[in-house]
């Protein structure tokens, strides 16, 4: 099944897409911000929506909307079919075995939080070691933190190599002897490090260790196939790849998720209730407690339609192209610092000026309607590893051009003048 979300913008140029008219399919990107048409570099915190996911989530709420798995009135089977149909398609979109290891949640903190939780608080154990990476954000570091601080387990890291941001992967085999989860980025949001997550999930495949990925600033830019990867566990959130905010998937493997206990206590989650024994829902819905965000995943699989009909290899090569344009002429300001490695990234994009505060920067950006990031980006001990506070944070999306890269180069141009 599959929404008719297909972008009325894709029109060919020069045998391939043409990306600017993509822009006609969201309105957001029409404003003006402080007298100036909008240039939008913040897609790494959300991206925008194209009308076709606006129309199926008010499609949804003039035709479809009623609650799940409840009634078994007309309004409440097209809502059912509806979610479900949503969740075939995310196991879809990254190749899940079955949808049937496909959870919603709120977005990948819950996703993660999730198996910190159940598998985790279920299968370790004190003296245990969670290994993560240095450029986790805070959402894959925290919980993992809180669980190790409630069991007594440990956290180890695979470093990173300095400002070009790789993971330094020469004990790796040494660290996963010693751990039982591994939890990692498939993409920095401050880096823009592209992790080599199949090799690494192989290793610790072979070290018996399990896997989680967190794919919130992958799942939208470049293909992601939980089998090709190989790991256990993948979350990602719906706001990052053009659908709605409140709704996101973690992908767990069959016989993983059955084994877990559940998350929440609620309805949806239970088979058979008395006052005082349950017996839990298979999965999914085991961990799917309470009324779902059932409008979020309607907008989602909308969403996932729209980027497939565009096609994920076509927007990892436009994201590296403008990642690429901007890297250039960032690299030609005296002085600047630019974090990331300088090949393979994407298009995410942290910088320092000698001269300039990041904040300062931004701020001045956004008078001339260029929407940049400036501060830690949840990446607290990142930065503090490299020695800065702050940076500010230009991060490209399918639906940005050419000519804004410019724009963002000139106002920087434009900024470094006022303070010089
Ligand atoms: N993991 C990574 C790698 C992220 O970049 C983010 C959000 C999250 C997890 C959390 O996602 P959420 O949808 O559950 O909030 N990153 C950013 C960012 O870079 N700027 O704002 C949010």
């Amino acid at each position: 099944m599959s929404t008719d979300a297909k972008p009325a913008g894709l029109t060919k140029r020069d045998g391939g897409i043409n990306w600017a008219t993509l822009r006609g399919d969201f309105p957001i990107l029409h404003e003006t911000v402080n007298g100036h048409p909008l240039v939008y570099l913040d897609s790494a915190a959300s991206s925008q929506k194209p009308r076709q996911v606006i129309d199926a989530i008010r499609h949804h709420y003039e035709h479809h909307n009623a609650n799940v798995h409840r009634g078994i009135h007309e309004l409440s089977n097209r809502a059912t079919e509806a979610y479900e149909a949503a969740r075939q398609r995310v196991a879809e979109f990254i190749n899940a075995n079955s949808r049937d290891e496909i959870v919603f949640t709120r977005g990948t903190t819950e996703g993660l939080n999730l198996v910190a939780q159940t598998w985790a608080l279920e299968n370790l154990r004190e003296g245990d070691t969670i290994l993560l990476t240095e450029m986790e954000h805070h959402s894959n570091l925290v919980p993992w933190q809180m669980l190790a601080q409630r069991i007594g387990a440990q956290l180890d890291f695979i470093e990173i190599t300095g400002d070009d941001g790789e993971l330094d992967l020469q004990w790796l085999d040494e660290q996963l002897a010693r751990a039982r989860l591994l939890s990692l980025t498939h993409i920095s949001n401050t880096l823009g490090t592209v992790n080599p997550v199949v090799e690494i999930c192989a290793r610790a495949r072979d070290a018996g260790v399990v896997t989680v990925v967190d794919a919130a600033q992958s799942a939208g830019h470049t293909p992601v196939n939980v089998q090709s990867i190989g790991c256990d566990f993948l979350a990602f959130s719906g706001h990052k790849t053009c659908g709605p905010t409140g709704i996101g998937v973690l992908y767990g493997r069959r016989e993983l998720l059955e084994a877990m206990p559940p998350y929440q206590g609620g309805g949806e989650m239970i088979a058979k209730v008395e006052y005082r024994d349950v017996t839990f829902n298979v999965v999914p819905h085991k961990f799917e407690a309470g009324t779902p965000n059932v409008a979020g995943a309607v907008g989602l699989h909308a969403a996932l339609d729209y980027l497939d009909a565009i096609g994920r290899d076509s927007i990892f090569e436009h994201d590296q192209r403008l990642a690429k344009r901007a890297c250039e002429q960032l690299g030609e300001i005296d002085g600047i610092r630019l974090f990331g490695p300088s090949e393979g990234r994407s298009a995410v994009m942290s910088f320092i000026l000698p001269d300039v505060h990041a904040l300062d920067l931004a701020t001045m950006a956004d008078q001339k309607g260029v929407a940049l990031r400036a501060g830690h980006h949840c990446n607290q001990p990142l930065l503090a590893k490299l020695g800065v506070p702050a940076t500010a944070r230009a991060s490209f999306y399918f639906y940005n051009t050419e000519d804004e890269v410019d724009r963002f180069i000139e106002v920087i141009h434009h900024v470094r003048k006022l303070f010089a």
